[in-house]
């Protein structure tokens, strides 16, 4: 990638972001600009701040802890100063989740894809797609979402713009029948086979059960599979993608994780108790609608984007 295109890249992560900047980075700097020394009495309200922008109580009080510390030292004499430890902090713990897929070449690789209703699988699969195309690897889709014949549609459309051959059956097919088509094809094609699953079942069967059963089939047709498990998190629900990660992992597990909508929302900071609390490598982050707003999670480029 040139040089042009990742200030390009930069810009749009930027902007992508500039919610949570509004709402945490800027309340942040309006409490703390023009003062030449942090006073310590200045922490209840950065306490408040970083609890509202869903940074999470444990990133929170060892942060706050280690502002007081520096402060005793009088090493805590400007706002930058403050921001720079703010900043070390996150970097620090979005760091451990920081791992992105590697695809073998040669090889069948497949990869799971799961989530609830609405936050953006059958996108996100559709932008990785995009991607995988761009680099020439070669890959399947699989339609496993059969609930709803607009998801089989969805995927569809995907599949057309990209050029991926689709595995599917019709609407209320059993979803593992589909996967258990579609995992020969992959593995006679070496592709990277991408697996839209529901997010909800209207069936008597649960949404748990039926993940469980694909995954069981996946591995009994191809050991191994699937390879990754990812999930979908959208970040507009803040506290709740903590929640449905926990329900996630302890049902079926999960392998990598992929952030949506940080492009719509103040709650941004989410990012950091998903990081610290499942320690899941976050493999992607969605910034916005386009192709390209999908993109590999790095640490680094995030909080400088973040902060601005
Ligand atoms: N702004 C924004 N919208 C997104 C992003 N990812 C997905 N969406 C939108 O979220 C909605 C639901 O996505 P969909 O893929 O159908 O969700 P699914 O039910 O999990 O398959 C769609 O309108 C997508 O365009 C993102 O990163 N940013
Ligand atoms: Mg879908």
């Amino acid at each position: 990638m040139g040089n042009s295109d990742n200030k390009n890249f930069f810009a749009r992560l930027k902007e992508g972001l500039s919610k949570t900047r509004t709402g945490f980075v800027r309340n942040l700097d309006e409490m703390i600009s023009g003062k030449r020394i942090v006073s310590t009495d200045i922490f209840e309200d950065i306490e408040e701040i970083l609890i509202g922008a869903d940074l999470g109580p444990a990133f929170t009080s060892n942060l706050i802890e280690e502002m007081r510390y520096r402060a005793k030292r009088n090493e805590l004499d400007s706002p930058d100063a403050l921001k720079k430890i703010m900043k070390d902090h996150m970097t620090s713990i979005l760091k451990t989740c920081e791992s992105p897929l590697r695809i073998p070449k040669g090889e069948p690789y497949t990869i799971m894809v799961v989530g609830v209703n609405g936050t953006g699988k059958t996108t996100t699969i559709g932008k990785m797609a995009s991607r995988f195309k761009k680099n020439g690897v070669p890959m399947i889709l699989v339609a496993a979402d059969t609930f709803r014949a607009a998801a089989i549609e969805q995927l569809g459309i995907w599949a057309e713009r990209t050029g991926a051959p689709i595995i599917k059956q019709k609407m209320g097919a059993d979803p593992s029948a589909v996967v258990f088509d579609a995992i020969h094809a992959a593995a006679a094609k070496k592709a990277v086979m991408l697996v839209d699953t529901a997010g909800r079942l209207h069936t008597k069967t649960g949404l748990m059960d039926e993940l469980k059963k694909i995954k069981r089939i996946m591995d009994r047709e191809l050991p191994g599979a699937p390879h990754e498990t990812l999930l979908v998190l959208d970040a507009t629900t803040g506290q709740n993608a903590v929640v449905q990660a926990q329900t996630f992992h302890r049902e079926i597990g999960i392998t990598g994780i992929a952030l949506t909508k940080l492009d719509g929302t103040a709650k941004g900071g989410i990012i950091i108790r998903i990081a610290q609390e499942m320690g899941i490598p976050i493999r992607y982050i969605g910034v916005g609608e386009g192709l390209d707003d999908l993109r590999r999670f790095k640490s680094e480029e995030f909080v400088d984007a973040l902060f601005g």
